[in-house]
């Protein structure tokens, strides 16, 4: 069956029982501080509680707490390093999270679901700025291959709950995104948290250098998370369809330059060091956020601003202490 709603139709979720599914993590807490705006109910549960790796705690959870619509935030994430050295858990844990909470969704009748992917799952050589058109049309980057594989899945689930069953599930695919709550563990770690780690590291400790990974020339597009969570309550409310969205800042920047933006903010003045001995990844991701733009939505922080407040939640939260890290692998599971 295929749906006929209108893909503008609004959602409000004012009055609504609403699911963050992934509350704790990166997306997942931001959504939380965006939604606290909203006049609706947030319903979240702890890894303790609910691993959502398995089918049958999901559908139990489902089942008892009934949500009116689920924010899907839930992921295993990591930055290059992590992708690139543990693939079976970046596939299969979003393959099974994924799977899991849409489904539970269908069954116990979730009005509306937004699913999170992100702009690894396009061709590594996708014409820039990147189209949804793009999807499935060339190789992706081996770096992040099955991560990538499985929020196709997760997407293409959405497209098939809608044509078979009609349920009003959509997907938004967010550029890099980075901001306070972020996993500044080095091994794990995205680009902007790894590099404000080391270079609040390299400042206190008066180090020579700062080693950069790869050759500083990669391009990548920068959102603060509070930008997204509200872009991605935003579709939520004014999107239905079966094309997923792209969420951008449209403001892009060579790691060269980012790393000197982050030793400028962090008062480093040492030598940048660039590690070619590591992966540099796609070489630019920038994505088309024309759709939402089209809708009325755009990001509003500028990146140098943002990250001035991410260094400042990093001194807050973790870098007074001296270590680098403020957790492990960071999954948002529950
Ligand atoms: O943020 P990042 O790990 O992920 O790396 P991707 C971006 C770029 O920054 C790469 C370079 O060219 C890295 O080599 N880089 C420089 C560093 N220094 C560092 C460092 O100390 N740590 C890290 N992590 N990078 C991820 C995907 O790709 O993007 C995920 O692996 C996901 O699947 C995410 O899609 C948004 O942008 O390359």
């Amino acid at each position: 069956m295929h749906t006929a709603m209108s893909e503008t139709m609004l959602f409000p979720l004012s009055g609504r029982r609403v699911w963050v599914a992934g509350h704790r993590g990166l997306v997942g807490s931001a959504l939380v501080r965006r939604l606290a705006r909203e006049d609706c109910e947030i319903l979240t549960a702890g890894r303790d509680s609910l691993d959502l790796r398995s089918p049958d705690q999901v559908d139990l959870w489902m089942k008892n707490v009934r949500p009116e619509a689920v924010f899907v935030a839930a992921a295993k994430v990591g930055g290059i390093h992590a992708n690139d050295t543990q693939p079976a858990t970046f596939l299969y844990d979003n393959l099974m999270i994924e799977a899991n909470v849409i489904e539970a969704a269908r069954r116990y009748g979730v009005e509306k679901l937004l699913f999170l992917g992100s702009s690894c799952i396009y061709p590594r050589l996708s014409p820039q700025p990147i189209p949804a058109s793009a999807l499935l049309t060339g190789a992706l980057e081996p770096t992040n291959e099955w991560y990538a594989i499985a929020k196709i899945a997760g997407l293409k689930l959405c497209q098939a709950y809608r044509r078979q069953y009609g349920c009003d599930f959509i997907s938004l695919m967010p550029t890099n995104l980075y901001g306070p709550g972020d996993n500044f563990d080095l091994q794990q770690s995205h680009v902007v948290p790894a590099l404000i780690a080391k270079a609040h590291q390299a400042r206190v400790t008066g180090a020579v250098s700062l080693s950069v990974w790869g050759s500083g020339t990669p391009l990548r597009e920068f959102l603060h998370v509070d930008d997204a969570a509200d872009g991605i309550v935003f579709a939520m409310q004014h999107y239905s369809g079966e094309t997923p969205l792209n969420l951008g800042s449209g403001e892009e920047i060579s790691i060269g330059d980012l790393a000197r933006m982050i030793c400028h903010i962090t008062g480093y003045s040492g030598r940048i060091a660039f590690d070619i001995t590591k992966p540099d990844g796609t070489p630019r991701k920038v994505v088309d956020g024309n759709a939402l733009r089209t809708l009325g939505w755009q990001a509003s922080t500028s990146l140098e601003t943002g990250l001035r407040q991410t260094y400042r939640w990093y001194l807050d939260h973790a870098g007074l202490s001296g270590h680098t890290g403020t957790s492990g692998p960071r999954r948002a599971y529950g």
